[in-house]
């Protein structure tokens, strides 16, 4: 099992892209016409396409790769909601399936010198970026291939849906989500324009006006997923991982048909893994703390708390009150508690 490294240069006019509209051809200005459109966080605007809210750049990303992209059945897909811990994610599983070509230990393995989001590209992004096929440019990856996705459910490629596949999703309580968000959307907007004040960054979020959102209703898809089809998704909390590292990392590797053998796990493999990929390890590597990923962003944006439970330390009663109202009311009866 193994997953060449890319070598794509920074693309630093992406994110700039996602603070314009211009630069898109008629016909796909005709489309964004025709959409409901939202207040947007970095761009402009949100367009609502199949009933979220994405930005005209990962819409004609999601566009492009809807039509273009062909699943194979050894392909691991990685799916959030932004701020999940997306990275956090993606380190694990790279390190897990690449175990063997790069030893965990190895002053070689890639995560010691590149963003987890370089070894493991968002599909949307990669399209929106060059617009033709990733199998063809990725001819170079062997099996399986790992790739990630912010998209919900429904916009998934039908060959994503209708192959044997499997989809690793990792969900996080919304009230962290929210206080990530707003510290992340922070950061970068004060390179570019004013921050978006806290309370009305929260009236965005919660009324579902936020990338790949309503969060709620992103979450939903694939828990309903993984409950019809617990072969193909995987369903993963934030809080739970965190936890309990070791066990869910043992969980991932048989839902992937890699589990640790007993000679892996006698020399202490899985400890090796969730220590190379933990939040202190990771945001104290010089390639986190000064590098830019390959569409453009400062790695260290990307890293800030790492843990569960920030949000207590930024939100009031009232919007706490209001959040758990939300996810009460769109998970009732789902069996999902976050
Ligand atoms: P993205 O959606 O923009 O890719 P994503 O990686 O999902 O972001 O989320 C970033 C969050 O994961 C940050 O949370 P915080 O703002 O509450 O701190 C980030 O700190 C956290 N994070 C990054 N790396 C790790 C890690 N190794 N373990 C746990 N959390 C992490």
């Amino acid at each position: 099992m193994a997953t060449s490294r890319r070598r794509l240069q920074p693309n630093s006019n992406l994110v700039q892209k996602c603070f314009e509209e211009d630069g898109f051809s008629q016909t796909f200005k005709n489309l964004l016409s025709s959409l409901p459109k939202a207040k947007g966080w970095l761009s402009p605007h949100l367009y609502n396409y199949e009933g979220f809210w994405l930005t005209a750049l990962h819409l004609q990303g999601t566009l492009f790769f809807q039509h273009n992209f062909q699943s194979q059945e050894s392909d691991i897909l990685l799916v959030t909601s932004p701020k999940s811990g997306t990275i956090w994610l993606k380190a694990m599983v790279f390190t897990l399936i690449n175990r063997m070509q790069y030893p965990v230990l190895s002053q070689e393995h890639p995560l010691l010198t590149s963003n987890p989001h370089d070894l493991v590209p968002f599909l949307e992004l990669e399209y929106a970026q060059e617009k033709y096929p990733i199998p063809q440019k990725d001819s170079s990856l062997t099996s399986p291939r790992l790739y990630s996705t912010h998209l919900p459910y429904v916009s998934l490629p039908e060959s994503v849906k209708n192959t044997k596949s499997k989809i690793i999703y990792m969900c996080r309580n919304p009230r962290d989500i929210f206080v990530s968000l707003w510290h992340y959307i922070s950061k970068l907007r004060s390179q570019e324009s004013e921050m978006i004040p806290f309370d009305e960054a929260f009236h965005m979020f919660s009324n579902g006006f936020t990338m790949a959102g309503p969060f709620w209703d992103h979450v939903l898809s694939y828990w309903e997923k993984s409950c019809e089809m617990p072969q193909k998704v995987l369903f993963l909390k934030y809080e739970e991982v965190k936890e309990q590292p070791l066990s869910h990392l043992r969980r991932l590797a048989e839902f992937l048909d890699c589990p640790f053998s007993l000679e892996e796990e006698e020399r202490g493999l899985v400890d090796e893994i969730i220590k190379l990929c933990s939040f202190d390890n990771l945001s104290n590597l010089e390639v986190n703390k000064s590098g830019k990923t390959l569409f453009g962003n400062d790695n260290g944006v990307f890293f800030r708390k790492g843990e569960a439970g920030d949000w207590k330390n930024h939100l009031t009663d009232e919007m706490v009150h209001r959040l758990n109202q939300i996810t009460e009311d769109k998970f009732k009866g789902s069996g999902l508690k976050l």
